[in-house]
């Protein structure tokens, strides 16, 4: 009997908070999915089960996304891309430095550009009722401001980061499209330019109406 060959399953939340506008973390999976042409299955967490013992078996801190391909199972939206990236040909550059370069793009949308992106998101989503909120949010505004000037002073009138596009930059537009209804981003002309591209690319497209879909089949929220 041929194996059986079964699709990747991905978990995303039952209810998207952000009402299915894509800014939750299984769309840059399915993205990276889409860009491959690999299919995938979906397995939809209620909040409720976030945190219990089933889910936290596949995700130590009980979140989404999670990944699970055969015997491996994945947590991190990182890690889980550039999983993707290495196993298919289209994210990642062949030439072992580019190659690097990409990956510390990758690195560097995660670890040094989304930080002050969430920061500011959070605070305007959790501390907006705050008496000290306003006093906070020029310094969280401040930090990000920083971020987009050095990024729109790299890319320039690139189209992409470094050269053809890659898995680093399917994870910049992914943090910087956060900030699509920001004055902030509208500063940079090149930039927000440059989150359009990704935007416009047909694996975009195609993981943006997939999420979508979940939130349009989700049951209002009484
Ligand atoms: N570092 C991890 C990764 O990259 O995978 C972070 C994963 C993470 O933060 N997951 C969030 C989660 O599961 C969903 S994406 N949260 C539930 C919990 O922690 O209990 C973060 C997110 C949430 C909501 C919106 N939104 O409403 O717009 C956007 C992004």
């Amino acid at each position: 009997m041929p194996p059986t060959i079964t699709a990747p399953i991905l978990t995303i939340f039952a209810d998207p908070p952000d009402r299915g506008q894509g800014f939750v973390r299984d769309m840059r999976v399915r993205w990276a999915l889409e860009e491959v042409g690999q299919p995938y299955d979906v397995r939809l967490v209620p909040h409720a089960e976030m945190k219990q013992p089933p889910h936290l078996a596949r995700h130590p801190f009980g979140q989404i996304p999670t990944y699970e391909v055969g015997d491996l199972a994945l947590f991190e939206s990182g890690a889980i891309v550039l999983h993707i990236a290495e196993r298919h040909a289209g994210l990642l550059p062949t030439d072992a430095a580019a190659r690097a370069r990409a990956i510390t793009w990758m690195f560097a949308a995660l670890n040094t550009v989304e930080p002050p992106i969430g920061n500011l998101g959070m605070a305007r989503i959790l501390e907006r009722d705050q008496p000290w909120f306003e006093a906070r949010l020029p310094a969280l505004e401040n930090a990000v401001a920083t971020r987009l000037a050095q990024m729109s002073q790299h890319l320039g009138h690139a189209e992409w980061l470094d050269g053809a596009f890659s898995a680093g930059d399917l994870l910049m537009v992914t943090v910087l499209r956060r900030l699509a209804a920001s004055p902030l981003l509208a500063a940079h002309a090149n930039l927000a330019a440059y989150v359009a591209r990704g935007e416009a690319r047909p694996a975009f497209i195609r993981a943006f109406a997939a999420q979508r879909a979940v939130f349009d089949a989700a049951p209002p929220k009484g």
